[in-house]
């Protein structure tokens, strides 16, 4: 119905992305085990596995990480590449990218976790690419909300196309912890969010403007459907999350304390889409 209206590079946009579902069918996970959360993964665009992590991994990834998290954070962290810093402390966020590199050994047990990665390149198509491993600290933010704070706090999307962010959490993430909500069902590719993704695939998205029309549209399509459910990513320390990050979701402000956890960010091998 739009073609008429946009042209050629409406019609480019939707074969682009027609191709891309095409192109990496997501396939059946081989673990029998998987097999659950694998359906959930499909069906809503992410899945909680609550205390995943063994107790002796989630100990061995706290003591490799705290330190350098916190010291991150107290801006004294020294000897680490400038390009693996993201450091936003009025915001309460610092996040540490090349973990795998820097602490090879903790974090081979999450990275290299055989039942995730199988969830993962199921997902995937087989042609998962890991592109990056960060811990991150969340802090109280220097009293800003979620408009004038960074950009995760408003509902987005990371990609037009499908991508895969692990999450696993180094420690209790409670409501008040600052959890991620994610909006299920909303990965797949339907009309609601069409032009969203046409200013995204054309590079015409302007941040904020963008993201505050997201949230009109999480207002509208929450008092008006019932097949997007809002989940909120609580769960006790080894909790991981995986979570198809083309689906709306955002962060939340911490109420209380902080939240220490690490991610894995996933992209098929040939989508060079934005960082
Ligand atoms: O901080 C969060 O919980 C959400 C983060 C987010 O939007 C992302 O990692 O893509
Ligand atoms: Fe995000």
């Amino acid at each position: 119905m739009y073609d008429g209206v946009f042209g050629p590079k409406w019609e480019d946009f939707r074969r682009t992305l027609t191709r891309h579902f095409a192109d990496y069918p997501i396939l059946p996970a081989k673990l029998p085990r998987n097999q659950d959360a694998m359906e959930a993964l499909v069906r809503d665009g992410i899945v909680v596995l609550p205390s995943y992590l063994e107790p002796t991994t989630v100990t061995k990834l706290k003591e490799a990480l705290t330190i350098p998290a916190l010291a991150l954070q107290a801006g004294m962290l020294k000897d680490v590449p400038e390009q693996s810093v993201d450091r936003h402390v009025a915001h309460g966020m610092c996040r540490l990218y090349d973990i795998d590199v820097i602490f090879k050994d903790a974090c081979a047990f999450f990275k290299e976790d055989p039942v995730i990665l199988d969830l993962v390149q199921a997902y995937s198509s087989n042609q998962a690419h890991h592109c990056r491993m960060a811990v991150e600290l969340r802090t109280a933010s220097d009293g800003m909300d979620g408009y004038t704070s960074i950009n995760n706090y408003m509902p987005h999307f990371d990609s037009l196309y499908r991508e895969v962010k692990v999450f696993g959490f180094l420690e209790d993430v409670t409501v008040d912890n600052a959890p991620m909500v994610y909006w299920t069902g909303t990965h797949k590719d339907a009309e609601w969010r069409w032009i969203p993704d046409y200013l995204r695939f054309n590079g015409l998205e302007r941040q904020n403007a963008d993201r505050n029309f997201s949230q009109y549209r999480v207002n509208e399509f929450e008092r008006t459907r019932n097949d997007f459910n809002r989940v909120t990513c609580t769960g006790p320390a080894g909790t991981v999350v995986i979570a198809d990050t083309r689906g709306l979701h955002r962060g939340s402000m911490l109420a209380k304390g902080h939240r220490l956890q690490i991610f894995s960010q996933y992209r098929m091998i040939d989508v060079c889409e934005y960082s």
